[in-house]
């Protein structure tokens, strides 16, 4: 049975963080123990079981601001962000009284509220290339409706996505790229039949060229392509100039939909995500995340002759009991709310923009292979010294040395996201002495690095 190695009782040898020192994870692992009883893998989603970089994972008992506090006592600065919807930083006053009022008038109805039409009006007026929109449950519901409806929409079977990128776990977009230039998608996954992953392309991200032949190889066959406009989910990759408007002259050309899976980036590295910054104007976007607050959500939208196919305007299904549900459009509302106050992107750059610079002067002067990639309030130290513009390139980083640096920020109160392949997030709520206490942290983890022999 596969266990994740103990975590280390102590900091290894001759490492002495500079302040907070992890105390023992005895309660988290006896939860752990417990949750495997349970839970597949003792969690509810793959990366919080730290198998990338082994140890325990500390039980959560509370967060607060950048804060998160362990059951074991422990204090660490956030940088997870439940994995990027706490843009404002956990337990946001603001958030916190809103759905204390939403609670107190019912968690659910199953029937139209005024909150959908809130948060609705919010997320068009943001991204114009969203005239109507649909609130679903999670990313991965938004991305598959998504590729369905742009199936309809077009009456074409294939769809092309970008190794690397991840999408959320339908079966559809669970493939791999094939071998050689077959492109044809392989499951990326037990239980997927190949006939499914056989009408998804897979092509390297940053790379126009590819995509124009499959156009080539695929004429008039290809629905859509669903792209991360800055790529999050191998790390954090920005496109390379050029590359989106690329997608979006060949899929207009083509009769094809493009599709920005903003579920990360979108209200994140700006109030009107990848799409305002690169100026693109998809014909369909899915978001996520940010734009529940922390609660479950999901979104997909886009062009209304397109979306009035959805049911019930249209024939194109899709359902959900929970979807639009009060408690998670009112976090919604209230964080985007706060997002767009004045100077609140301004301040989340300044903020990740101290830490980048913070980082790389302390690989710089620790002589490490490491480079920080970085979108705005999303970033990624890439152990590496490659330049790093798509999956393959990503892959070369050295994750031994990453699960290193990665543990020794955390046994020094520093929870950085557990797995090379992921993005950081900073939010409102991280202050300029959580940065400085980061950078510190770093200093002294990468310190004790050397590059594998
Ligand atoms: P969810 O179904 O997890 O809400 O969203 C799927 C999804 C879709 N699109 C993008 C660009 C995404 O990043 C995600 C989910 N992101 C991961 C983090 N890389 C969620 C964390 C997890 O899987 O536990």
């Amino acid at each position: 049975m596969s266990s994740s190695p103990t975590m280390p009782k102590k900091s290894p040898p001759g490492y002495q963080p500079e302040y907070a020192i992890m105390k023992e994870l005895k309660r988290s692992r006896e939860l752990f123990l417990d949750a495997r009883r349970y839970l597949p893998g003792g969690v509810d989603s793959p990366v919080r079981a730290f198998k990338a970089v082994g140890g325990t994972p500390p039980f959560i008992a509370r967060g607060r601001g950048s804060k998160i506090y362990d059951v074991d006592g422990n204090e660490f600065i956030d940088y997870v962000c439940s994995w990027g919807p706490l843009i404002l930083g956990h337990t946001h006053p603001q958030v916190v009284e809103a759905l204390k009022q939403a609670v107190e008038r019912g968690t659910s109805f199953g029937a139209p509220t005024e909150l959908e039409i809130t948060l609705a009006r919010m997320v068009c007026t943001a991204m114009p290339s969203i005239e109507m929109v649909r609130f679903v449950n999670s990313g991965t519901e938004a991305t598959m409706t998504a590729l369905r409806l742009a199936r309809a929409f077009t009456g074409r079977d294939k769809i092309a996505k970008f190794a690397g990128c991840y999408h959320g776990h339908a079966d559809v977009l669970l493939a791999k790229a094939g071998s050689g230039v077959v492109t044809l998608g392989l499951p990326d996954s037990p239980g997927i039949p190949a006939s499914y992953a056989q009408d998804t392309l897979v092509v390297p991200y940053n790379d126009a060229h590819a995509v124009e032949g499959l156009f080539q190889r695929y004429p008039e066959q290809i629905a859509a392509v669903i792209v991360e406009p800055v790529a999050a989910n191998m790390g954090v990759v920005p496109p390379r100039p050029g590359f989106l408007a690329s997608l979006r002259k060949l899929t207009a050309g083509s009769g094809s939909l493009l599709i920005f899976d903003e579920v990360i980036t979108g209200f994140r590295i700006a109030y009107g995500g990848a799409q305002a910054i690169y100026d693109i104007a998809p014909d369909l976007t899915c978001l996520g995340k940010v734009i529940g607050g922390g609660l479950p959500v999901g979104a997909y939208g886009g062009r209304r002759e397109i979306m009035e196919m959805i049911a019930p305007a249209g024939p194109v299904y899709q359902a959900g009991t929970l979807s639009g549900n009060p408690l998670a459009m009112t976090a919604g509302i209230e964080t985007l709310k706060v997002l767009g106050q004045p100077g609140a992107y301004q301040q989340l750059e300044d903020r990740a923009a101290a830490l980048e610079k913070g980082i790389a002067e302390a690989v710089a002067r620790a002589g490490v292979p490491a480079q920080i990639s970085r979108a705005g309030s999303l970033l990624t130290v890439f152990f590496t010294a490659g330049p790093v513009v798509d999956y393959e390139s990503a892959k070369q980083a050295d994750t031994a040395m990453f699960t290193r640096f990665f543990q020794r920020l955390l046994s020094g109160g520093i929870y950085w996201p557990p797995s090379q392949f992921e993005a950081a997030f900073v939010s409102l709520a991280h202050s300029d002495e959580d940065i400085e206490l980061t950078v510190k942290a770093s200093q002294t983890a990468l310190g004790s690095l050397k590059p594998a022999a």
